[in-house]
């Protein structure tokens, strides 16, 4: 999948199969940083069970292979702020009654800020040097980042995305980029919620409607779709 030519495959999904010419694909992964998926980080300081969310690594990290072993375009988002504090508008930073604030000192490192241990992607899926990694400060992946402008780059027209949480950063990135002409197909076993009603619910909401605002499979449909393509790689 290094040179330009269309190489296509047809991946089960609801409410209807979708064919993706992989050459103008990316995997997006979003947010799998230890702040949502250990204690003591972003998430547990918002009262949840950080628990709910380990589901979706094997999934992602089984997808993420076979990207890598395809060659396709890789993306990692991380939620998070400036130590200043200066991307973080008042209404985030004060909302609720979390047990430590963002910028606040935890154990690993300031709540949410870039640069910090907490604020790092998780080891079983670290990015690769040669992957994107996109630092936005917002729950979507477009606002405030340079994300339009690498998938133009590669001429990306579809995205695989996975990560967490379903409803808040997934969801919210599924639907700017479907406003902006994307085609987003979402891994239901790659995506988590600390709420599993929200991850339904939030699943539903993309692929209600013929598709209001993409498609759902899961990893072993894009498993299965993509394994010519791997298997074009080990010959
Ligand atoms: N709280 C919650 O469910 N999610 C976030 O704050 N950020 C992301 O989803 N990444």
């Amino acid at each position: 999948m290094t040179n330009s030519s269309a190489t296509f495959g047809k991946v089960a999904a609801e409410p209807e199969p979708i064919e993706l010419d992989w050459t103008k694909t990316a995997l997006l992964i979003i947010d799998m940083q230890r702040d949502f998926m250990e204690p003591g980080g972003f998430g547990e300081t918002l009262g949840n069970d950080v628990s709910q969310l380990a589901r979706a690594v094997k999934p992602i990290a089984a997808v993420l292979n076979a990207a890598r072993d395809t060659g396709m375009l890789v993306v990692h988002t991380r939620e998070g702020h400036l130590p200043d504090l200066s991307d973080a508008p008042p209404a985030k930073v004060e909302r609720g009654a979390p047990s430590l604030r963002i910028g606040d000192p935890g154990p690993m490192g300031r709540i949410l800020i870039r640069g910090e241990a907490g604020h790092d992607i998780i080891p079983e899926l670290y990015p690769l040097d040669s992957e994107v990694v996109i630092d936005k400060p917002g729950k979507g992946a477009f606002y405030a980042t340079e994300l339009s402008d690498v998938l133009q780059k590669y001429g990306i027209e579809n995205l695989l995305v996975c990560g967490v949480t379903t409803e808040v950063c997934v969801n919210t990135t599924v639907r700017e980029a479907n406003d902006r002409g994307y085609r987003c197909v979402v891994l239901s076993d790659g995506c988590a919620s600390y709420f599993p009603e929200f991850h339904e619910m939030g699943l539903k909401m993309i692929k209600a409607q013929g598709g209001i605002f993409g498609w759902v499979t899961d990893s072993a449909a894009v498993l299965e779709a993509l394994l010519p393509e791997t298997s074009k790689i080990a010959v």
